[in-house]
């Protein structure tokens, strides 16, 4: 399918910029992104991208009657807007059950209106979680059990769109993603939080014992998997993405100061997330398979190198962010 008019939600977010970037060097699309510009965004993410190619609407994917607008003039609909922090969803539940669940039943009444064909980015947390030493993963049949307000609506929002499909026949594809890094990351996130705190002289900080894993995965990596399901993937499938790139946080903290030429034991340990999910883990082999998809960065290590060297470049980008962020993981002895 050659697409020439997306709508990206959430484009001025961390993995919808990223997206926006990647249409740009790898088809000839033009974009629009709906953004409602919340705490975890950046409008300049979006508006420094060519204007010929890249236009950008301030709203909010619950404004049903934009939201039908701006649907009615694209061939795809690709649906990255969230509440994404888990840690701010422990605080504070309200915007995820609007944002997530509500705003993803807009968007599906405006595709179904309209014909319009439709992805929808999710994650690997609708699975709940797995023992250290479950030999197993997840896959596409995993049964959900999702265990935070954050991972709970994204399990909802998925549910309406498999329901959207079975009952009114709308063209989508839904794809569950492991722990993302990368450029444009907001500070409150693992990895850009623990950086960010490295340049600043800070130390990293580590909830409870550090022995959780995530499954990590370089965010050019899922937005080619992303383009590719948009390109090839079954309508009404589901496509479990992760490169295979278990580490426990423990490992990555370390990693992140010995990378910096800092001491690797330099970190504090905080207070821990209520409920923290052990581990994560993606079997992705449907997606290589059927789609022959495969991750570019498969070296974490060289990942994390470009990702410091990005976050020492690109000061101005994060600096805004960074106090208020702290503030707010003061309240929680995090
Ligand atoms: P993010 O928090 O960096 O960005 C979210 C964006 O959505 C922001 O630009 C924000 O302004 C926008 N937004 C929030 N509420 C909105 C609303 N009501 N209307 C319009 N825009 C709104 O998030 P992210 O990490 O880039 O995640 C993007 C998507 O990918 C989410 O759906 C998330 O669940 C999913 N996901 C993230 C990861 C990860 O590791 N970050 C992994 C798997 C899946
Ligand atoms: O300062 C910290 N110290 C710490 O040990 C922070 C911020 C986190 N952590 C731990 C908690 C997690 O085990 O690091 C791990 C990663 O934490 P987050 O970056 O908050 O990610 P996580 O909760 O795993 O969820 C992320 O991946 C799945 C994204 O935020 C979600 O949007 C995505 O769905």
């Amino acid at each position: 399918m050659v697409v020439s008019n997306y709508l990206v939600t959430g484009g001025a977010g961390f993995i919808g910029t990223n997206f926006v970037r990647h249409l740009l060097a790898h088809t000839d699309a033009r974009v629009v992104v709906l953004d409602k510009l919340t705490y975890a965004a950046r409008a300049e993410s979006v508006t420094s991208l060519p204007a010929d190619r890249v236009e950008l609407v301030h709203g909010d994917i619950c404004d049903a009657e934009l939201v039908n607008r701006l649907v009615g003039d694209a061939d795809v609909v690709v649906h990255f807007a969230a509440e994404s922090h888990n840690d701010n969803s422990l605080n504070d539940p309200s915007p995820f059950v609007q944002t997530n669940l509500v705003g993803t039943y807009q968007l599906l009444e405006a595709v179904r209106r309209h014909g319009v064909r439709y992805h929808h980015i999710s994650t690997d947390e609708v699975y709940g979680d797995l023992e250290l030493d479950d030999p197993d993963r997840f896959h596409e049949w995993t049964p959900y059990n999702p265990s935070s307000p954050y991972s709970s609506t994204k399990a909802g929002s998925d549910l309406l769109v498999r329901a959207w499909v079975r009952s009114f026949g709308v063209q989508a594809t839904i794809s569950n993603c492991s722990n993302n890094y990368g450029p444009f990351q907001h500070v409150e996130k693992f990895i850009p939080r623990q950086i960010t705190n490295v340049i600043d002289g800070e130390r990293p900080k580590l909830y409870g014992a550090g022995l959780n894993v995530r499954d990590w995965i370089h965010v050019d990596d899922h937005n080619a998997a992303v383009l590719r399901i948009i390109e090839a993937g079954r309508i009404g499938e589901t496509y479990l993405i992760g490169a295979d790139g278990e580490e426990n946080n423990k490992t990555v903290i370390e990693a992140i100061l010995r990378l910096m030429g800092r001491d690797p034991e330099d970190y504090v340990h905080v207070n821990d997330r209520p409920g923290h999910d052990l581990r994560y883990a993606i079997d992705s082999s449907k997606l290589r398979s059927e789609l022959g998809w495969a991750p570019r960065y498969t070296s974490f290590e060289e990942g994390l190198a470009a990702t410091i060297e990005w976050y020492r470049d690109n000061e101005d980008w994060w600096r805004p962010m960074k106090a208020a962020t702290e503030a707010k993981y003061e309240r929680t002895g995090q």
